[in-house]
């Protein structure tokens, strides 16, 4: 499709719910030969599994609260999407939360809450988590928001409502800039993306925030960059093995080790590659590339699953995966109403 089609919308919600619910398998797992992905994978295939559906996880289940937020509201409302956040969580909370973010949703439920940033910024010592969720739900800031510095204020604030460490948020600001270049192709030339995305996070990781945020946790200074670079440097290499992935990028829960990691598994599937069955596309080689990595195989996969499902588009999603995971039709109608706000007229002021 074109810049910002619907077919690239609906690719990048059905491709992280995907994600989400094909990586629930080996989330946590440490090593994940290929055989065992594909395996998994392809029984999807068959009718071996009857009615039952792969569920998703705390990732779908907050990118949703994400969703109904911004389509209700029109725009971003804090309090609204931290209400949908605790609600969520109060009716379903053994969808697979991190140990810590639960405090946070038990707060944000208080009716007597003023700030709602505030139960975040008590987390882990008052620095603030540097987990992954800010970013496995930053997609619809992708598909609700058109202009470059909206995408990356809002994507910032609703990673804040749980995540207030810069190394939370800016994960999920760096996520919500891959998806953005991505809806637009620019990985029809990987080199020019991997080096937008560089360039953006060079002024996003410049704050004095950041900065002192890495230098508190031991990190290099521009942490996201130095990774990104990393990831630029795989991206030379001729061979690269899934234990040089793992030890170069993560594959764990910190935003810092999952979402340059889940950008470079899209840049890498991009072509075919040895080990990945020849039928596959490339959504299909990103996601069954994300789970091999093992760790925190559902996030990873998610984030990489909207990345790569903004650049293929829906055309690429097997329906057999899609029929079998909780919550994939549900995103297409999602995708429909985010295209119309992405595409809606600015506000006259
Ligand atoms: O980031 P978060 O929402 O977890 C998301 C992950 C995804 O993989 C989901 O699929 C789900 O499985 O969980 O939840 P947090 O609790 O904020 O962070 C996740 C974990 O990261 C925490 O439980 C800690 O183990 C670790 N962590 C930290 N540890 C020490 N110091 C996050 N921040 C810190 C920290 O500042
Ligand atoms: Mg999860
Ligand atoms: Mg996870």
């Amino acid at each position: 499709g074109g810049t910002a089609s619907i077919s690239r919308f609906r690719g990048a919600l059905v491709g992280a719910v995907l994600g989400d619910c094909l990586g629930g398998e080996f989330e946590g797992a440490e090593e994940v030969p290929m055989d065992r992905v594909l395996q998994h994978l392809n029984g999807l295939d068959h009718d071996t599994r009857g009615d039952s559906i792969l569920q998703y996880s705390d990732d779908t289940a907050m990118t949703r609260c994400v969703v109904q937020s911004l389509l209700t509201r029109g725009e971003f409302d804090q309090q609204d999407m931290a209400h949908r956040f605790a609600e969520e969580y109060r009716q379903a909370p053994g969808r697979g939360y991190g140990s810590g973010v639960v405090q946070v949703l038990r707060k944000l439920s208080s009716p007597r809450l003023s700030d709602v940033f505030q139960p975040a910024r008590a987390q882990f010592g008052g620095r603030g988590s540097f987990g992954n969720g800010g970013a496995m739900r930053a997609v619809p800031f992708a598909l609700a928001f058109r202009n470059l510095a909206d995408v990356k204020r809002y994507a910032r604030l609703g990673a804040m409502l749980t995540h207030s460490c810069s190394l939370g948020y800016n994960g999920a600001v760096l996520q919500t800039l891959a998806v953005h270049y991505a809806l637009q192709g620019a990985l029809a030339v990987p080199q020019a993306f991997i080096n937008r995305l560089i360039s953006e996070m060079e002024g996003v990781e410049g704050d004095d925030q950041a900065r002192n945020d890495a230098r508190a946790l031991n990190e290099p200074e521009f942490p996201f960059c130095a990774r990104l670079h990393k990831v630029k440097d795989l991206m030379e290499q001729n061979a690269v093995s899934i234990e040089e992935v793992i030890s170069e990028l993560g594959n764990g829960i910190a935003a810092l080790h999952s979402v340059p990691t889940a950008i470079f598994c899209v840049l890498h599937c991009l072509e075919p590659r040895a080990g990945l069955p020849e039928q596959y596309g490339g959504l299909e080689r990103t996601v069954a590339y994300c789970l091999a990595l093992g760790g925190d195989t559902d996030t990873i996969a998610c984030m990489a699953g909207a990345i790569a499902g903004a650049h293929y588009g829906a055309d690429a999603i097997p329906p057999s995966w899609q029929r079998c995971c909780e919550g994939a039709e549900e995103a297409e109608a999602w995708a429909h109403r985010l295209h119309l706000l992405y595409h809606q007229p600015p506000q006259g002021g």
